[in-house]
């Protein structure tokens, strides 16, 4: 394939309902996509991070820079790009891996669509359809909370997350606990909101059986998380300090995590997120795709991933519905608790043309050929 265009196009979705995590409350989804066209065809991917640098590094107005300026530049000129190309070429580009994902996704999925082949069946996935979790952001108080929770349960998600930070954790995990038993899968995430002097009070979750505490510490911190997981009972999960698949060998060599989340933004695409539950799984360590409040152009492709063996806990993988009354592509709907995974070639979506021009607040040629 040749690169002949990249367009940004710059979206805002409104949430249907505010956001709270340890790091910040988001009210929209407020990104970009990317649309590459190609000799051979034309795709489509989202940049996963917010405008803010406050859940990782990366963010929106940054990673447009880094893309226009650094990684456009070192694979317009390729004579024959392939998705496997991207990588190699933008590799002397240090970190900006939710950029490079942004870029290598929307190749994949024009390569995939010259081939006719759907990304499941591209990354090997074995399911049609993948168990549904979701991530239940702070609440102002616990009835609030059991009420959210409730709703969940009753639309059909077979899991829930917690969202946690000093001040709520303990207290929200046992109300739900005794509201809807210990056979509810239950687990919490932290988003780095502790440090390991908080070990005994972390041990405390210890009783409820809970699936994972989801990083707990600071990202990067695999030292810290090997010596907290010698703590606790609760198994250890990583999102943040895992970049790529040989960070996980090693965070798995040093007992720093038995769960990993694989957001395929987070370790510069799906081509790695694929080796990452390679590493994983040869361990016997679960895994699950995680979630950035993606638009349709982004739930697609993880819907793909989490169809893959490895991934035996349900994901943040939630319907459109947990978060936007109106997608951008059609929306993904539960089923008996599961969502289907796309089965037309590449990601196996496009914006509705008509929601695109709603959302849209910028479109512009980063690269013209
Ligand atoms: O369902 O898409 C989803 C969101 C799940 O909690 C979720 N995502 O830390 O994993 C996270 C969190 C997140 C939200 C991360 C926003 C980054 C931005």
């Amino acid at each position: 394939m040749k690169l002949e265009r990249v367009e940004i196009v710059h979206v805002a979705i409104p949430l249907v309902t505010p956001f709270r995590t340890s790091f910040g409350t988001m009210t929209t989804k407020d990104t970009f996509l990317l649309h590459v066209v190609t000799d051979a065809g034309e795709g489509w991917s989202e940049f996963a991070a917010d405008p803010e640098p406050l859940y990782c590094s990366e963010f929106v107005a940054g990673a447009e820079i880094v893309l226009r300026d650094f990684l456009l530049p070192r694979v317009a000129g390729l004579p024959g790009l392939t998705a496997a190309a991207v990588a190699p070429a933008v590799a002397k580009v240090k970190g900006h891996e939710l950029a490079k994902a942004a870029l290598e996704t929307a190749v994949l999925d024009a390569e995939l669509r010259s081939y006719g082949m759907p990304l499941a069946v591209y990354l090997g996935a074995v399911r049609e359809r993948v168990p549904a979790g979701v991530s239940v952001g702070i609440k102002e108080s616990l009835p609030a909370l059991l009420d959210d929770v409730e709703r969940y349960l009753a639309e059909g998600y077979v899991r829930i997350k917690l969202k946690i930070e000093p001040g709520w954790d303990v207290e929200p995990v046992r109300a739900v606990r005794e509201r809807f038993g210990d056979g509810l899968p239950l687990q919490v995430d932290a988003n780095t909101a502790y440090t390991l002097a908080d070990a005994d009070h972390l041990r405390r979750l210890d009783e409820f059986g809970l699936l994972l505490i989801e990083e707990p510490l600071e990202e990067n911190n695999l030292y810290g998380h090997a010596r907290l997981q010698g703590r606790l009972s609760t198994p250890v999960c990583l999102d943040e300090s895992l970049h790529n698949a040989r960070d996980t060998a090693s965070a798995i060599a040093m007992d720093a995590c038995r769960v990993v989340n694989v957001k395929p933004a987070r370790v510069g695409g799906y081509l790695e997120a694929r080796r990452v539950h390679d590493v994983a799984h040869a361990h016997g360590v679960p895994v699950w795709c995680g979630g950035m409040l993606e638009t349709g152009i982004g739930r697609a492709p993880n819907l793909a991933l989490a169809a893959l063996p490895g991934f035996t806990l349900p994901g943040d993988t939630s319907a459109s519905s947990r978060y936007f009354a109106a997608d951008i592509t059609e929306p993904f709907v539960l089923e008996d608790g599961h969502l289907p995974v796309p089965r037309t070639p590449g990601i196996g979506v496009e914006p509705l043309p008509e929601a695109l021009r709603r959302f849209t607040l910028r479109r512009e040629d980063l690269y013209v050929g």
